[in-house]
């Protein structure tokens, strides 16, 4: 049955209503409904060894109109609602957005899952079902206040399964609920999200904000994602949550491998486990334990296959997010697992002495990364010079120990979401340019090059930079009430918010800007500049930094003399739904953390593939776009890694001299607690920021701000030379077939996983 019939069938039965005479939301219902049902009827990907991807987050972001592009329906279905006077992209919005992701970490595996399944590999996610994914940033007087952030309705992609498991915590059981989600490849099978859950989950738990009752561990096993982790009960919450995610995975693991009559012996030729940062961990010793108490098999036995079974990426060389929980609070949550802890603690202490790659340490923390990198087969970092740090620094003692295990995987995005979906216009014109070949492999991009002389060619992408930018202008007019010029420059710094980011040096040279134009200084185009980002409620520097964006956009958008030429905006809680309308509007994409601190990043890939030139430092995968684009198509600035990280070591980096060489950073800097801030904003807040970058700057902003300066104000003003910034454009989409997630897959599987 054609398309238009099976929806209008389906709009009667369930609604009584013509596809017309339907609300958006009944129509979204209607459409998840079909889409649901051309999934189920897609063949499942076998194979004889399969994936595992275990993960606390997958920020997967809406799946309507992904979904609708992999299974190729999308256009049809455009077509269809079209004649009935409705559009899709209307219907889209009210699908309801699962965060269930902090940032990059999430969102990579949820890019991951796709490509898996479009490259036609065996592989499912493992993960949970929170409740409530990453909390709802509203803004109230100038501070971000978290509110929930619920996002499962009566119907949604979430499928019921009959599985379910026991999950003991001590002599305390828990028993599980599995819901999958259908992952459909692009032109190919589908795939399982599973995300476990408990019935007895409480959403009435949740009082004021985010707070929630802490000790009641059956009701809100799931309620959130990652709670406030600064308290000791926020903590101990968390392991539970890390213990019954890796317990639930674990069980279903092997229940597959029993169905498919596997030899447990020869787990690791029918299963790989990817570990995705150290949060499930504990899925090494909960198989040991399976595998020892429930299938009889010698701890040596045991040991040896999980160890050829599981692999460890590492996405962060922050020292405050490397997991090391005490034993005591192990003990606490899943005492049975202890004995097997310090077993594996035990075997390691008899062969190495060295006290820095101990699983336990003296303080009886345990080290989750060691024992990842002890009993895993693979350990890899995210981009070539995080890699390359994890080896000769941070981990540098485990590396001499195991130099096979340590491997790189650069990250890559889905081309899918980040080019055919949120871009459309792009997507189509790079068809008509060089065919579509590139859709099934991004290289092909590659092909554009030859065009680069071809005027028709530079001012189409122009034009698509054009409308973006004027799509945009409007809904931010509409969310934000913010009126902005939509022949500005578009500036854009989207992220979470944390100090290493560097987002308090983007509101620097604002700062440095509007001083500019109040002494006389007109710049020759305007600039807006755009932030997104949430931040830790428990992250006190964050919120103030969040605190003096917010007043500077007061300040400067309300300002007579000044505000034609610039416009700051944050938008208001930033999410996957945001950044899909931010990205093919920006021109200059913000990278600027302080070299070695960010592990890769993957908004600067999604960035360049839709046109926007990087501004940044050597950091992360900039690094690798700086080699793929050339010196003529970046912004490169600040400090290298290796005098970042010799600074760190004889901590001889002292803000305050830096303040007090440079009368620009000075000026800058006193702005914050000047009276024009002080008159719109918070004395504490302010001031703590102040002294915080005056006394210590531990991520070290003032470094790196005058080049900053300088670099970013020749970006504005090459800006001016229209057709050289076209092709900086094209070169940058162009090059940017290497950060096709695809490619990252293809390389995790060459070399880690090997699929049959
Ligand atoms: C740590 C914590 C600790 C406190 C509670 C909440 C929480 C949530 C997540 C994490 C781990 C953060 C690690 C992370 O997201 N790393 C990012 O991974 C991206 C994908 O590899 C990479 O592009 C980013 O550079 C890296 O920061």
């Amino acid at each position: 049955m054609d398309l238009e019939k099976r929806l209008s069938e389906l709009t009667k039965k369930v609604y009584e209503k013509d596809i017309k005479e339907c609300s958006n939301a009944q129509l979204y219902n209607c459409v998840l409904q079909l889409t649901k049902e051309e999934m189920a009827d897609k063949p499942v990907i076998s194979g004889s060894r399969k994936v595992y991807y275990i993960s606390m987050e997958f920020l997967i972001g809406k799946l309507l109109s992904n979904n609708l592009i992999n299974l190729k329906m999308y256009d049809e279905m455009e077509q269809v609602l079209a004649k009935y006077g409705k559009k899709l992209s209307d219907i889209e919005e009210a699908e309801p957005e699962p965060s269930l992701g902090n940032g990059g970490l999430g969102r990579l595996a949820a890019c991951f899952l796709d490509s898996i399944a479009t490259l036609g590999l065996p592989g499912d996610g493992i993960g949970l079902n929170y409740h409530y994914g990453l909390f709802k940033q509203v803004f109230r007087d100038r501070l971000q206040r978290a509110e929930k952030n619920d996002w499962i309705e009566e119907n949604s992609w979430l499928n019921k399964t009959e599985t379910s498991f026991t999950v003991a915590f001590g002599s305390r059981k828990v028993k599980s609920v599995l819901y999958d989600i259908d992952v459909v490849g692009y032109e190919n099978g589908c795939n399982k999200l599973h995300l476990f859950d408990v019935e007895t989950v409480d959403e009435d738990l949740v009082k004021e904000g985010i707070d929630f009752d802490k000790t009641a561990i059956e009701k809100n096993l799931t309620l959130f994602l990652y709670p406030d982790d600064s308290d000791e009960a926020g903590n101990l919450l968390r392991i539970y949550q890390e213990y019954f995610m890796v317990s639930n995975g674990a069980q279903l693991i092997v229940k597959e491998l029993k169905e498919r009559g596997c030899d447990l012996h020869r787990l690791n030729e029918y299963a790989a486990i990817q570990i995705n940062d150290t949060h499930p961990t504990l899925v090494i010793p909960e198989l040991i334990r399976i595998l020892t108490w429930e299938e009889g098999f010698t701890i040596e036995d045991a040991v040896q296959v999980v160890s050829r079974t599981c692999a460890y990426t590492n996405h962060t060389i922050l020292a405050e997010a490397l997991e090391k929980w005490p034993l005591d609070y192990i003990e606490r949550v899943v005492p049975q697992l202890v004995p097997i802890i310090k077993e594996l603690s035990a075997r390691v202490a008899k062969k190495y002495v060295d006290p820095k790659v101990q699983i336990i340490d003296k303080d009886k923390r345990v080290h989750m990364a060691h024992i990842d990198i002890h009993y895993g087969y693979s350990v890899n970092g995210v981009a070539a010079i995080h890699t390359d740090i994890l080896k000769e620094t941070e981990l540098n003692h485990f590396y001499k120990l195991y130099p096979d295990k340590f491997n790189n995987k650069t990250n890559g995005i889905t081309f899918r979401r980040w080019l055919l979906s949120c871009n459309k216009e792009l997507a189509d014109l790079l068809t008509d340019t060089i065919g579509d070949g590139y859709k099934k492999d991004a290289k092909e991009l590659e092909k554009l090059l030859e065009k680069i002389d071809d005027t028709a060619v530079l001012d189409g992408i122009d034009k698509i930079k054009q409308q973006k930018k004027a799509a945009l202008a409007s809904y931010l007019k509409e969310k934000e009430g913010v009126v902005v010029d939509s022949s500005s420059v578009f500036d854009i710094q989207v992220k979470r918010l944390h100090e290493y980011k560097r987002q308090q040096m983007n509101a620097l040279y604002i700062i440095h800007k509007y001083l500019e134009i109040k002494e006389g200084k007109k710049p020759v185009r305007p600039m807006t500049f755009i932030f997104g980002a949430k931040a830790a409620p428990a992250y006190v520097i964050a919120q103030d930094i969040i605190h003096l964006i917010l007043v500077l956009s007061e300040i400067i958008n309300k300002d007579p003399q000044v505000s034609p030429y610039m416009k700051v905006v944050m938008v208001e809680n930033y999410n996957v739904s945001y950044a899909e309308k931010l990205i093919p509007a920006c021109d200059i994409s913000e990278q600027i953390s302080l070299a070695s601190k960010e592990a890769s990043g993957t908004g600067n890939m999604k960035f360049m593939l839709n046109g926007a030139v990087t501004l940044g430092t050597s950091d992360g995968a900039n690094v690798e776009i700086h080699e793929l684009v050339g010196d003529e198509n970046i912004y490169i600035f600040g400090e290298k890694s290796d005098t970042v990280i010799a600074h760190y070591a004889k901590a001889d980096y002292i803000s305050k001299d830096y303040y007090e060489k440079s009368p620009v950073i000075k000026k800058a800097v006193d702005f914050i607690v000047g009276p024009q801030a002080m008159a719109v904003g918070h004395k504490e807040n302010l001031e703590r920021l102040y002294k915080e970058l005056l006394n210590k700057d531990w991520f070290m902003t003032l470094l790196d701000l005058e080049d900053y300066i300088k670099v970013k104000d020749q970006a504005f003003a090459d800006y001016e030379d229209r057709t050289a910034w076209k092709k900086k454009m094209l070169v940058n989409i162009a090059k940017a077939g290497f950060f096709s997630s695809d490619r990252t897959i293809e390389e995790y599987n060459r070399d880690i996983w090997k699929l049959k």
